[in-house]
């Protein structure tokens, strides 16, 4: 008997995932999960981004790592409400842990949650969370060559920010040919260029993710 571990295990994943969506749906939260390399400055993004999202909406984050609750404390001290869920070792988050996370939270008093994911361009591909909307956050310091390398993270996301653009004069990377790539793999991506820690070109970003919640919620997708 032949038995594809991989294929069932995210079958598995695919239910878990849409029972999440369902939830998300019934308590009206605008779900995004943001993927990328460890450091390409995912928690500084969302640390950017909270502060505005906050004077008008209720906000949470689930912060998925192998060890620590750093990130999460980082959350925790602009007054986010957040989760850490230690992987263990587990090189992504998958939808059962994700579904674990916000029973600790009050979804229905979050109108937007995001999930920080695990840093790794690979297996968090794979992995739906019944999230609405996905976020690659890719920096200039790691190279265009990544787009090429690690194709699936690209094609399944909804969105790219080019982090650490403060840095780009200091490092071979060309942003032409990286979007280029990016845009092969998936036309209809949404690009931002910005830079994390001063916040510039923030701003479209967070505009782009209030457009998807209205939209989640007129259309329920
Ligand atoms: N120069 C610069 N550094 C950044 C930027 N964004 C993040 N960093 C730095 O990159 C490092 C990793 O950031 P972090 O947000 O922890 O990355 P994460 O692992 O993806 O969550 C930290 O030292 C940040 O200060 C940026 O836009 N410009
Ligand atoms: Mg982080």
């Amino acid at each position: 008997m032949k038995i594809v571990l991989g294929q069932d295990l995210l079958k598995a994943n695919e239910v878990i995932a849409r029972s999440n969506r369902a939830a998300f749906e019934a308590s009206g939260t605008f779900v995004a999960n943001m993927l990328g390399s460890p450091g390409s400055g995912k928690t500084t993004l969302l640390e950017a981004i909270l502060p505005d999202l906050m004077s008008g909406l209720r906000v949470a984050v689930i912060e998925g790592d192998l060890a620590t609750s750093r990130d999460a404390e980082r959350i925790e001290a602009l007054g986010v409400a957040s989760v850490q869920i230690n992987t263990g070792g587990g090189c992504h988050l998958d939808a059962g842990m994700v579904a674990a996370g916000f029973e600790s939270l009050d979804l229905d008093n979050t109108d937007v949650l995001f999930i920080e994911n695990v840093g790794n361009l690979i297996c968090p591909a794979g992995f739906s969370l019944g999230e609405h909307r996905r976020v690659v956050v890719l920096s200039v310091t790691e190279g265009d060559d990544k787009v090429e390398k690690y194709p699936p993270m690209f094609a399944r996301a909804d969105a790219v920010a080019l982090n650490k653009m403060d840095l780009l004069s200091h490092v071979k990377f060309d942003v032409k040919k990286a979007t280029d790539h990016i845009e092969r793999l998936n036309t209809g991506i949404r690009m931002f260029s910005v830079c994390a820690v001063t916040g510039e070109g923030t701003a479209d970003l967070r505009r782009w993710l209030l457009d998807g919640r209205r939209s989640c919620q007129e259309h329920k997708t």
